[in-house]
């Protein structure tokens, strides 16, 4: 057992799951490789003990997942399928799901499961099983299968594998304890393979790609009075968020960073911090959230306007 969550939360969650014919499961806008992961390996689960099971993606089109079992089978339509029971999975609030963000959970559901492991979780289900102490939802649902003694497939290995690799920055962040290496260790007992995993994960970059980090970091702005750095990308720039975030990591006087990345109708922000700083408070003021040491937030406005803004702000908190 790990974290927080004890062994009757996981066995509520087998009870209510059990509950369940036709699960809906949803994860975070945006989503990543930790909330998809982690979702597909839940899937699997349920689909082995007799349940109609759609995960559902709103708008997905994202192909670096392609090497997850049952990605292609995610259901991306604007309505979210049919169901009895909702399990929402990496959402610290119902308005996080794609769809959902003015709503929330629409009516309808017999059971509504809020499964997380992020600050601030609103506790919108019937059954909220939330535990900040987990690296990952990756983790989280290993220490479930292993409480509730489900022998693990080497293709929900490899699902959960990967969500804790991504969510741990290949187990170098501040979420990582020793738990999250035993899950590793038995995940790879169970199958899952890290060099392939790893790369997989991050060793699939397009040329634009690579030619875009280096315009990014030609972007950057390092502010050595508040230690902070920031730099941005275009609505046409190729998604490289996590890699301009791993790059400005790497620098020695950076000590929060922050990434604003200009879309159409307004800045996705991501902040992180290699100090007590904690970026989950600081994201709430732009309705964002996350976990301590990294969230983001969604803003309208342009680049210049929502830039100033939350440097602003920033140096404000960091005073
Ligand atoms: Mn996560």
């Amino acid at each position: 057992m790990s974290g927080l969550t004890n062994s009757a939360a996981f066995h509520a969650l087998q009870g209510q799951l059990s509950l369940a014919e036709r699960v809906v499961i949803a994860v975070h806008a945006d989503p990543d490789m930790d909330a998809i992961g982690s979702a597909l390996a839940m899937r699997a689960y349920l689909m082995d003990h007799g349940k109609s099971v759609k995960l559902w993606l709103r708008g997905f089109t994202a192909r670096h997942y392609d090497f997850l079992d049952g990605i292609s089978a995610v259901v991306t339509t604007p309505e979210p399928p049919a169901g009895d029971t909702l399990l929402a999975m990496d959402c610290a609030s119902a308005y996080r799901i794609e769809g959902w963000q003015k709503t929330g959970v629409p009516d309808g559901y017999a059971s509504v499961i809020n499964w997380d492991h992020h600050q601030h979780n609103h506790q919108f289900g019937d059954l909220n099983i939330v535990d900040t102490a987990m690296s990952s939802m990756g983790e989280f649902v290993y220490w479930f299968f292993t409480e509730i003694e489900y022998a693990i497939q080497p293709e929900q290995a490899t699902q959960l594998y990967a969500a804790i690799v991504y969510d741990t920055g290949r187990f170098a962040y501040s979420n990582v304890t020793t738990e999250t290496f035993q899950a590793a260790a038995a995940l790879v007992a169970a199958g899952a393979q890290p060099e392939g995993i790893n790369n997989a994960i991050y060793n699939t970059k397009s040329v634009a790609q690579i030619k875009t980090l280096g315009t990014a970091m030609d972007r950057l702005t390092i502010e050595r009075r508040y230690g902070y750095v920031y730099t941005y990308l275009l609505p046409d720039d190729p998604m490289v968020s996590q890699d301009a975030l791993e790059l400005m990591r790497a620098l020695k006087t950076a000590k929060v960073l922050v990434l604003f990345r200009a879309k159409e109708s307004g800045v996705k922000l991501n902040f992180r911090s290699k100090i007590e700083f904690d970026v989950a408070a600081f994201a709430q003021q732009f309705g964002g959230g996350g976990h301590r040491r990294a969230s983001g937030a969604f803003v309208s406005g342009s680049l210049e306007s929502v830039m100033a803004d939350v440097l602003h702000a920033l140096e404000n908190a960091l005073r």
